[in-house]
């Protein structure tokens, strides 16, 4: 018996995995393993033999038994320990950052804009890309014989023949939505458009679509310095300092009178700062809104009066970044854009939180 036990406990304490131990648990403790045929020899025993072989064979199958549970258990840790060893990570390692989107110098400049003119009162209003020839011109007094409205310079849509729907053209300027503003609230008006604008030129600096915003308010008693205040308020939130602006007669069909504006400026090794020095860089057109385009607009020239104004997002975004050519903008290089981009995290929140 003590041979028996010694021979199954080494045996068992040697097996190398579990399936070596489970055909050791067969050949030991199996239906017709050694210590099951050894039991069957009890009934060819005397009752004293018997009395001692009994317990006996049964202790030793008990101990079998916890051999190769133990064995079985020791196998497994020692599965799980190489397992472990085998597939460290180390969860202290930096993680490889995915690549952050940004968001494009224009949008940025365009929410800057829009957060400053929202800090004086101006809410944004917006309208179609696609503009009859009514709102985008008529409706500003441009006549039918100017040039903007030749198709050199205007953006026309296709039209079937027999189409008699009145011409539509992308529009030009973001104007039409002030006709659009003045028709759906009237008057008393305090509004900004910024949006997509068309123009068929292209050099290095025009775009055949590029972001214009343009101002609007019309009250009862307003006047030129009332638009000169809220410039100067708007290009120095812009850029930071205070900026002089300097008003110069022009002509513009929708405004009398109308003014370009330019923003103080210097010149320095090719670079142009604004605020300072005593040259000047024309920004914007101007003006009082002129009395036909109010009464197209569906307000009475008698009782209201306003200014607008109307600059180029891009144009101002240039300066601000010192970039030279308007065409990189819309040119996708995303290392471009990387450069002049801005994270998402840095956005400045619109001012108010409007
Ligand atoms: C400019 C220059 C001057 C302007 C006029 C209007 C409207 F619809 F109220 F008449 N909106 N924008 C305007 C006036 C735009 O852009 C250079």
């Amino acid at each position: 018996m003590d041979d028996l036990k010694a021979k199954w406990l080494e045996a068992i304490g040697a097996a190398a995995d579990e399936s070596a131990l489970e055909t050791l648990r067969v050949q030991a403790v199996g239906k017709k393993g050694e210590i099951s045929l050894k039991m069957r020899e009890l009934g060819r025993m005397t009752a004293e033999e018997r009395q001692v072989a009994g317990p006996a064979l049964n202790a030793l199958k008990d101990e079998i038994n916890s051999a190769l549970s133990a064995r079985k258990a020791a196998l497994g840790d020692a599965a799980l320990e190489a397992r472990l060893r085998a597939e460290w990570l180390d969860v202290t390692l930096p993680g490889r950052p995915g690549r952050q989107g940004s968001v494009h110098p224009v949008s940025q400049v365009w929410e800057e804009c829009t957060a400053i003119f929202a800090d004086m009162g101006f809410a944004v209003a917006e309208g179609p890309q696609i503009e009859t020839d009514w709102y985008n011109f008529d409706a500003l007094n441009i006549p039918g014989h100017h040039p903007a409205r030749a198709e050199m310079d205007t953006f026309y849509m296709h039209r079937a023949e027999g189409d008699d729907r009145p011409p539509h053209v992308l529009r030009t300027h973001t104007s039409p939505v002030q006709i659009r503003s003045m028709l759906d609230q009237g008057a008393p008006i305090r509004i900004i458009a910024p949006g997509r604008v068309y123009r068929a030129d292209y050099d290095q600096t025009h775009t055949p679509m590029f972001h214009q915003i343009e101002g609007l308010a019309i009250d009862r008693d307003l006047s030129m310095a009332n638009l000169k205040w809220v410039l100067e308020e708007f290009f120095s939130a812009f850029f930071g300092t205070k900026v002089k602006t300097r008003f110069r007669a022009s002509h513009f069909p929708f405004t009398e009178p109308s003014a370009e504006v330019d923003i103080q400026c210097s010149f320095e090794g090719g670079m142009v700062k604004v605020g300072q020095g005593d040259d000047w860089l024309e920004v914007l057109g101007s003006g009082m809104v002129h009395p036909k385009v109010l009464k197209a607009g569906g307000i009475d020239p008698d009782e209201y009066q306003g200014f607008a104004f109307g600059m180029g997002i891009d144009r101002i975004a240039m300066l601000k970044y010192g970039i030279p050519d308007l065409r990189a903008f819309f040119d996708s290089d995303l290392r471009w854009l990387r450069h002049y981009g801005f994270s998402a995290l840095q956005v400045p929140t619109i001012r108010g939180g409007v």
